[in-house]
């Protein structure tokens, strides 16, 4: 590879086999031009994703990667932080990996800060088993688990991260590129627990691309990403559907928690005189 990557340098040999007009595709884009924008070291960068057709996503690109377990993205993420903390860890998987099998590892990953990227490709459906329902489907959207329509409220994945705490919180749109590239370096750049809801249409089951190019809209310009209750207002609004950054806030991350324990121990001035420290 030359000194100067491009975005094509970033692909890897083995070509997305997502269905035409996937929304996954966009978002793929978009990450192969950030790359190119922060000039990203593919031996610095590990992708990690669980299982799904957006769990795929590693495979594409010429990076470390590692496709998991379903649902185990986040702790295999935490592990490879762990091992290696000078590593990027950006992990890219599908709505139901994550608000399903995997939902029990997300509030904690927000607790611990774990230092990564966590992009979550929501069409609402599980797209690679064949368009069953999921915990973003919309009450009473029919699947095939659900003929006669669902009646499950469904989660709102950003409501959920602000509330349990995370530095930074953002959705994206993957029909829009001109937002995704200017949000997609700022959560590279974010030092702590970056969580991007990505709306991501699946053409083949959900088609919902031309309702979130209706019902979209960026946050208003005046928008400060520093306060929770404003950003749980325009994150859970339907109409319109926000996209932007809701919070953006810096907080101690689990490598630098663990460096000042080590610290303290040595120290030995004990967990309590930490906890004040971190202010929790
Ligand atoms: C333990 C386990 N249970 C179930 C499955 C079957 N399975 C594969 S992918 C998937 C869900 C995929 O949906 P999502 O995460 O939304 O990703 P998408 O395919 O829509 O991108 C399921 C249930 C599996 N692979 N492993
Ligand atoms: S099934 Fe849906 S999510 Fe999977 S590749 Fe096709 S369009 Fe994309």
């Amino acid at each position: 590879m030359s000194a100067n990557l491009l975005a094509k340098d970033y692909k890897s040999d083995v070509k997305p086999i997502w269905c035409p007009r996937c929304g996954d595709f966009g978002f793929l884009s978009a990450l192969y031009k950030t790359f190119e924008e922060l000039q990203i070291k593919p031996h610095e960068t590990v992708v990690v994703s669980g299982i799904g057709c957006a769990g795929r996503t590693p495979a594409f690109i010429k990076t470390y990667g590692f496709h998991g377990a379903h649902g185990r993205l986040l702790p295999i993420a935490m592990g490879i932080k762990l091992a290696n903390p000078a590593l990027k860890v950006i992990g890219v998987t599908g709505d139901g990996d994550a608000f399903a099998i995997g939902m029990g590892h997300f509030p904690h990953a927000i607790r611990r800060n774990v230092d990564m990227l966590y992009v979550v490709l929501d069409n609402s459906v599980y797209g690679l088993t064949k368009g069953q329902s999921s915990p973003t489907t919309p009450i009473d959207h029919k699947t095939a688990t659900n003929p006669f329509g669902l009646d499950e409220t469904p989660l709102d994945p950003v409501a959920i991260a602000i509330a349990a705490g995370a530095g930074f919180v953002a959705r994206i749109f993957a029909g829009n590129m001109k937002e995704m590239r200017q949000i997609l370096p700022r959560a590279f750049e974010y030092k702590g627990f970056a969580f991007i809801h990505a709306l991501s249409p699946c053409s083949t089951f959900y088609d919902t691309f031309d309702l979130y190019q209706k019902h979209t809209r960026s946050l208003p310009d005046d928008y400060r990403p520093d306060n929770r209750i404003k950003a749980l207002e325009y994150g859970s609004s339907k109409e319109p559907i926000y996209t932007g950054i809701f919070i953006n806030e810096r907080r101690a991350t689990m490598d630098e928690k663990y460096d000042a324990l080590l610290a303290s121990v040595e120290r030995n001035d004990g967990i309590r005189e930490l906890a004040i420290k971190w202010g929790q």
